[in-house]
């Protein structure tokens, strides 16, 4: 891939020295771009078998971060994406491979909490998105990839992948298949409530891993809400969810040794105090179902891990053999202390309210 070819469809300061690939995502390739006024720039390459329309995404991301930038109070920074010649934020090359490009931001992006205070941190950053976007106009988006998380759709699709076994691999997977599916009717709670109108549909982040929040080097205060490919219309509750089974989970979400897998309760209070502060505008319903957004989110993921394995490794990039075999077996280990700590999470919320 040309990635300077591709640096050169932008509107941007200086030239082009050096560029070097950086980043833990599992979905698109990014590369730090340096220039020789000492400006950088990360360039990022969009994985167009996940997004099946780049330029959508890019729409979405154009209008969510001109919204922020004009609302924001200045809590924390917004990503600046670069235009091309004709004025887009997305890039098409002649492969027919889509590019984009942005200001690169001094921080640090952290794969596990070093203290409190920085999954704290990442609290506040997603919280303060949330909340700034509480009047944007949802249905002004694109719904980049449909019913993201609409858990019993991920399990519709997942029961489809057991069926068709296209890589040969649903032998090897017999007892997470029957874990997963034993739990079908719980993870499809929070589906359930919004269909009956029981939760507010919002502009949520979708994919809010504590590696897409970048901290500032030193003090380690937010400074910027990172990748915002999956903004669409949700619920608050994954995006809470989704952080907790990342930023709270005692070990990596590759970690083969799944003794070592647990829910840090203390990690969950630090969160959802965090949460709380940085969102008032939840409902009742929304905060008596934050444990369960972070059940439901565990075990929609064990779900698209082990959907991936078995049709062969297609969505999310791997690094070992049955990457996602041990992912899914990693989450699963996750989501069952979780449902066992159901009652102390909900405790731990009701005290969060009560002060
Ligand atoms: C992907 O790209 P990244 O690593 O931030 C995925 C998320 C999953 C996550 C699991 C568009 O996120 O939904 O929760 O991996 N993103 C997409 O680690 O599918
Ligand atoms: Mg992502």
């Amino acid at each position: 891939m040309d990635m300077i070819k591709a640096v050169h469809a932008f509107n941007f300061d200086g030239n082009p020295v050096s560029c070097q690939e950086f980043g833990s995502g599992h979905i698109n390739s990014t590369y730090k771009i340096f220039t020789d006024t000492g400006k950088v720039y990360v360039l990022q390459h969009i994985n167009k078998y996940v997004f099946k329309s780049p330029l959508k995404v890019m729409e979405n991301t154009g209008a969510v971060t001109n919204y922020l930038t004009e609302h924001t109070d200045g809590k924390c920074q917004v990503m600046h994406f670069m235009t091309t010649h004709s004025g887009r934020y997305c890039h098409r090359d002649e492969q027919g491979e889509y590019w984009r490009m942005y200001d690169y931001i001094r921080g640090i992006c952290l794969d596990a909490p070093q203290c409190d205070e920085d999954l704290y941190q990442s609290a506040l950053a997603f919280g303060w998105f949330q909340e700034l976007l509480k009047d944007f106009p949802a249905h002004t988006l694109h719904e980049t990839i449909p019913n993201f998380h609409n858990t019993p759709d991920r399990y519709r699709q997942f029961e489809e992948s057991v069926e068709d076994d296209l890589a040969g691999r649903a032998a090897d997977a017999q007892e997470e298949i029957a874990y997963l599916m034993s739990r079908k009717a719980l993870a499809s709670t929070l589906q359930n409530m919004l269909e009956a109108d029981q939760l507010p549909l919002r502009v949520t982040h979708n994919d809010t891993k504590l590696n897409n929040v970048l901290l500032d080097e030193e003090t380690h205060k937010c400074v910027c809400v990172l990748d915002l490919d999956t903004v669409m219309p949700g619920l608050s509750l994954y995006d809470f969810g989704d952080a907790i089974r990342f930023g709270a989970s005692t070990a990596a979400e590759d970690e083969q040794d799944l003794s070592k897998v647990k829910l840090d309760l203390h990690l969950f209070e630090v969160y959802a105090k965090g949460y709380l502060e940085a969102v008032p505008s939840l409902t009742e319903n929304e905060i008596k179902m934050l444990p369960m957004g972070a059940l439901t989110m565990t075990l929609e993921v064990a779900v698209r891990f082990l959907k991936d394995y078995l049709d062969g490794d297609l969505y999310f990039k791997t690094k070992l053999p049955d990457h996602n075999l041990i992912r899914a077996r990693n989450q699963i280990a996750l989501a069952a202390d979780m449902e066992k700590k159901l009652p102390e999470m909900e405790r731990i919320i009701a005290k969060l309210r009560s002060k």
